[in-house]
């Protein structure tokens, strides 16, 4: 099947090669018209005019009609094809839209804001909304598609270029709905496999002091971290955090020199970073804020 991107962007060429068709026609009669019945020609008198032309009326309804109709055709056939109608998927993601992040889940693995799935394979994506009406939408691979509380939507993908891809919610979600940032991260199929090998594991390392802070404070009744006591789910699963490229959708790199430091801010004072966002400033101490801080990078 090729990618959902490349049969939209087919039709965009061909919906615009007909626009510049019709441009330069109606321009063209236009300028025509202009040069050929100039006023100097026609000094004396009214121009000439002319009405109830029956022929003309029936040419020019008729043929934006059938223009639109064969646009229309066009277009019915590229939304089969994009669905992905006949072919089946290789794998279902769930992917869950919530004020202001994201939650994909492959098979009950959830990560966030990060989705991976396999190069040249046709992907589903189940796409559902955990709060108000969200909307997946990465440019370059597909479609956009609305994220509904209490449906499900499906959303085909493909992309035959490895590499990362950017996305956005576009559909105004609340206070953050900008910084709503999705990463689609195109693998080849045994990059794939081994990511997804490490994401199913439970966190790989043994419980240490800086683990006992997460699980004395209130981060647990928000977060995962598997193989933890720590089952909270308003928030994103944390248990393979420090793998990811960013973190709160996309404010804040989590790849740089900087990485503890910014995860040390976004854990001191979210709101600093995503004002209105559904994580709380926890009150803790400078000490707490560093093992913290260090722990959660340290979960690849
Ligand atoms: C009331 C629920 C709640 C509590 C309590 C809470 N968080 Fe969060 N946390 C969230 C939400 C919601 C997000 C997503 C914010 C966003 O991106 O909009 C988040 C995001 C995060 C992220 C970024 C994850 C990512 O992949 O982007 C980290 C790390 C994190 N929280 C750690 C903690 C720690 C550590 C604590 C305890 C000190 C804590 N949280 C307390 C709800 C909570
Ligand atoms: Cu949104």
């Amino acid at each position: 099947m090729r990618p959902p991107a490349d049969a939209i962007g087919t039709l965009s060429l061909v919906v615009g090669a007909i626009a510049v068709l019709i441009f330069i026609g109606v321009e063209g009669a236009l300028v025509f018209a202009i040069w050929r019945y100039r006023a100097s020609r026609h000094v004396a008198g009214e121009p000439a005019t002319f009405e109830r032309n029956r022929r003309l009326e029936i040419a020019w309804t008729a043929a934006p009609a059938l223009i639109l109709a064969v646009i229309f055709v066009l277009t019915l056939g590229t939304m089969a094809e994009i669905s992905g109608a006949g072919v089946t998927p290789a794998m279902r993601i769930a992917a869950t839209g919530h004020q202001w992040w994201w939650e994909f889940s492959y098979g009950g693995v959830k990560t966030a804001n990060e989705l991976h799935i396999p190069l040249d394979t046709p992907i589903d994506l189940d796409l559902t909304s955990a709060d108000v009406i969200h909307s997946f939408w990465v440019p370059e691979l597909g479609p956009k598609m609305d994220m509904l509380p209490g449906v499900t939507n499906h959303l085909r993908l493909s992309a035959r270029r490895a590499g990362s891809y950017e996305g956005q919610c576009s559909e105004f979600c609340g206070i953050e709905h900008a910084w709503m940032r999705i990463r689609v991260v195109v693998q080849t199929q045994s990059e794939f496999d081994a990511w997804l090998a490490v994401q199913s594991k439970p966190r790989t390392t043994v419980e240490t002091d800086a683990e006992k802070i997460f699980l004395a404070n209130i981060c647990v009744s928000c977060h995962t971290i598997r193989g933890t006591d720590a089952k909270g789910t308003a928030g994103p699963d944390l248990t393979h955090v420090g793998s990811r490229v960013t973190i709160g959708a996309g404010v804040l790199e989590n790849t740089d020199a900087n990485i503890v430091a910014n995860m040390r801010g976004w854990l001191a004072d979210p709101q600093r970073y995503k004002p209105g966002a559904l994580m709380p400033s926890v009150p803790l101490s400078n000490a707490d804020l560093d093992a913290l801080a260090a722990y959660l990078v340290s979960l690849k």
